[in-house]
């Protein structure tokens, strides 16, 4: 029997690394022999794939960040082992859910963007197309975070200090990288990326740097030891940290050693293995013909002049050969318009880097402007469109310049690239730009963590088929007005709120209610994502309740998650203001009984699997053209919440497959933004509406405490008296009295059970846009050709 086989393997391997027997060791080393195991299971289809993918035109992603999340849940059912895996476990001598919250969820990622990269990886693999990533193997994640008085406290995230035993150290394969002043190594680390049921296996390769001659011993005779370990450390903190995604980031050094660090050992690995694979091509003539790397925004943008400098010096072809070939292979991704994001590097840090990279960038900018000259562009233009400008590099420009395509992560935000942000980038390359709406793997973010929907859905539709084509879920449409089925529907939202109840009072010792309305928000925290409106919201209703107890509305229980960046003051500080409403909401014994607040401790993937599952409410509340995307959003919808949403990023392409009647949509438009934004007056909006008034000043008042930080009078400054940048700019107050009445409105259809069940089937039956499924087939087709 599999099962037997299984878990003899699996014993076999505890006693190799520990020298016990099973009911002797720990449940980490029954999880670490368990995940061997399954990477013993899957190596021949993982060299199958690897072999097979060598003599195919392959696609490569590179990205500074891979959020994978944990992987052995994940690998479990797309290789299919889940039928085994609970009676293994069983016989193991521990629970299957036990064994998985053994992994550490590596946080190899900020947010939108990393997730964004690992479900591509998957979806890539499951459909059988030859994708690899490429990226950093950070030794420390994002920062962990919790609450030390409602404030935010991080600490380091040291993922491997239990071992890693999803990847393998391929030594071997290691790679020099030279810097103006350091040479390091480049050790790649593999991870099998399995598709879904087909034992397509693809690869993720991160890289740790490491000193080449990492001790000196002479030194350490000597008894100079700091000294001895310095070149060692040196090199190490190359890949020490991943940077957390700050809105005041200073051009550190650190960082951009580490973009180059990761692109320089890509390029240099599948140079060399093309090479080997095809000898005779001494001119690369067909390196494109096998080549796309796809750029996830512009921390890998280094690879362009990276893959110059090897086809120029090392490879000795001319300007004019290699270029032709950097032209054809390099498409780029934008994520955010937010002007803060848009990596410039100051030329001396460039030079620092690797002086030879930013002589060729320079001189690609060079032949640019003079392109641009003999086209008759003005220098108003051309100042618009360089490369190297005001002792900066642009990233941006240098991406756009020389990819095939550049696209956007959702419809309106394409648009706002091509009218706006990139505006004289369209005219001048219409026919590079195209919209790739972002989406996320189902199989993560429904089969592996909401199980119960998942199987029902399978028996309505009678096969799993939908799994591998989402936009069937289409079909569930035709039980909309079954009243069994929406029944169904409620009992499986009420038990996953059930079980993210007894998980948020086990890990944050808040009681909450699973027959309240769970309205959630949880994203990285930012003022664009306007936290701050749901916290002024819940004020609101607070005093609404104080004034009035005996008010009728649905309990409802606000549930939060997410990081500040350490550096990110008005982001921290929106933070201990949410805590401070929670502690003052949930110690009310009358305003408690209708209203609870909860944010949740360090908000991460493997957090996420039990909190979509569990929303009724999702709450994408950015102030309208400032969210590229999303993909939260799209987590929520096909685990059946109904979106409480502004018209931004892909909320409004939800609102387009699910119906404006399914959501609940409020806000400003863009177009009302731009007509108002000359004009807008916070304060007298503030001085003349007693609500708002009302609400804000509880940012002033001794109802609630700040612990002597300042914060609250900071964020009052921020949306009423702001001396030093525009005050509320992202139009919270603005947007108040309609996000006011959305809520409203959602008390009022909460109360008819059956009617909300239909909105919630609705939503999930409208989903199938938003598999990553379709995403990446869109780009293996129109972009990569693959
Ligand atoms: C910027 C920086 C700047 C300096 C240091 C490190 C760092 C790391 C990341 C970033 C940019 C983050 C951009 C991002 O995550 N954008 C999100 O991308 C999602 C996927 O396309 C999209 O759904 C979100 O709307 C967008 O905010």
């Amino acid at each position: 029997m599999e099962k037997d086989r299984i878990v003899e393997q699996i014993k076999d391997i505890v006693l190799y690394k520990t020298g016990k027997t099973i009911d002797e060791v720990s449940p980490q080393a029954k999880y670490e022999a368990s995940s061997i195991m399954i990477m013993d299971d899957i190596k021949e289809d993982w060299a199958k794939t690897t072999k097979k993918n060598k003599d195919r035109r392959n696609a490569y992603y590179f990205s500074a960040e891979f959020l994978i999340g944990r992987s052995f849940g994940n690998n479990i059912l797309n290789y299919g082992l889940n039928h085994e895996a609970e009676g293994v476990a069983e016989e193991l001598g521990i629970s299957l859910s036990a064994l998985e919250e053994m992994e550490e969820d590596p946080a190899l990622g900020n947010g939108g963007l990393g997730r964004l990269a690992a479900c591509f990886m998957e979806s890539a693999a499951t459909e059988n197309l030859p994708l690899q990533g490429y990226g950093v193997r950070y030794s420390q994640g994002l920062f962990k975070q919790y609450f030390n008085q409602g404030f935010q406290m991080e600490e380091g995230d040291d993922w491997t200090a239990l071992g890693d035993p999803w990847s393998l150290r391929k030594q071997a394969e290691t790679k020099i990288v030279n810097f103006k002043d350091q040479k390091v190594l480049a050790v790649p680390y593999d991870t099998p990326v399995i598709g879904y049921r087909n034992k397509n296996i693809n690869t993720l390769r991160l890289w740790q740097a490491e000193a080449i001659n990492g001790f000196d011993f002479s030194k350490f005779n000597n008894s100079l030891y700091d000294d001895s370990m310095s070149t060692k450390n040196r090199a190490e903190d190359i890949t020490r940290v991943l940077y957390p995604n700050d809105s005041q980031k200073a051009g550190k050094i650190l960082r951009l050693k580490q973009q180059y660090f990761f692109v320089s050992a890509s390029i240099q690995d599948i140079v060399s293995k093309y090479k080997q694979h095809f000898p005779l091509d001494i001119k690369f003539k067909d390196f494109s013909k096998y080549h796309i790397f796809q750029l996830n925004d512009t921390h890998p943008v280094m690879a362009i002049p990276e893959l110059m400098r090897l086809l120029l010096d090392e490879n000795f072809l001319s300007w004019e050969e290699a270029w032709k070939i950097t032209k054809k292979v390099f498409a780029f991704t934008n994520h955010t318009i937010l002007q803060e994001a848009m990596e410039k590097w100051s030329e001396d840090i460039v030079e620092t880097v690797n002086p030879r990279c930013f002589e060729i960038i320079k001189e690609i900018d060079r032949r640019f402007i003079a392109e641009l000259k003999e086209s008759k562009y003005t220098n108003e233009k051309i100042e618009e469109l360089r490369i190297v400008s005001k002792g900066t590099v642009r990233m941006a420009n240098l991406a756009i310049r020389t990819s095939i395509k550049v696209n956007g992560v959702a419809e309106l935000h394409t648009e706002i690239l091509k009218k706006d942000t990139l505006k004289d980038w369209y005219e001048l390359y219409p026919s590079k730009f195209l919209n790739k709406t972002n989406g996320i793997t189902p199989r993560r973010w429904l089969v592996y963590s909401n199980k119960e929907l998942s199987n029902y859905i399978t028996e309505l539709l009678g096969s799993d088929d939908w799994i591998l084509d989402l936009s069937k879920l289409k079909e569930l449409e035709k039980y909309l007005d079954d009243e069994t089925v929406l029944k169904r529907i409620n009992e499986i939202k009420y038990n996953n709120k059930v079980r993210l109840a007894k998980y948020i009072k086990e890990n944050e010792g808040v009681d909450i209610d699973p027959n309240s309305i769970f309205d959630i928000q949880v994203k990285r925290l930012h003022e664009y994502k306007r936290q701050l409106l749901n916290a002024l919201h819940i004020v609101y209703l607070y005093n609404k309740i104080k004034s009035n107890p005996e008010i009728d509305i649905v309990p409802r229980t606000f549930i939060f998650g997410g990081k500040a960046a350490p550096g990110y003051f008005r982001a921290k500080s929106i933070i201990k203001f949410i805590n401070e409403i929670a502690k003052l909401v949930n110690n009310d014994p009358i305003v408690s009984k209708k209203i609870k607040v909860v944010f949740v401790e360090n908000f991460r993937v493997s957090y996420g699997e039990k909190i979509y599952p569990a929303a009724d409410v999702s709450e994408q509340i950015s102030t309208a053209g400032k969210e590229a995307s999303g993909t939260g959003n799209m987590k929520f919808m096909l685990n059946g919440a109904l979106t409480l949403g502004t018209y931004d990023g892909a909320n409004i392409e939800i609102f387009k497959e699910a119906g404006e009647d399914s959501n609940f949509v409020f806000g400003a438009t863009v177009e009302e933004l731009k007509e108002i934004e000359s004009t807008y007056d916070p304060e007298q909006l503030y001085l003349n509406d007693e609500v708002i008034k009302e609400t804000v000043d509880i940012l002033k008042s001794d109802i609630i405490n700040d612990n002597g930080s300042y914060m609250f009078l900071e964020i009052y400054n921020s949306l009423i008296a702001n001396k030093n940048e525009k005050p509320d700019a992202y139009f919270v107050l603005k947007d108040f009295h309609s996000y006011v009445k959305a809520h409203e409105k959602i008390d009022k259809e909460y109360r008819d059970s059956l009617s909300w069940a239909r909105k919630s089937l609705k939503n999930i039956a409208n989903a199938g846009k938003f598999s990553s499924d379709r995403t990446i087939k869109e780009y293996a087709n129109e972009i990569w050709d693959i």
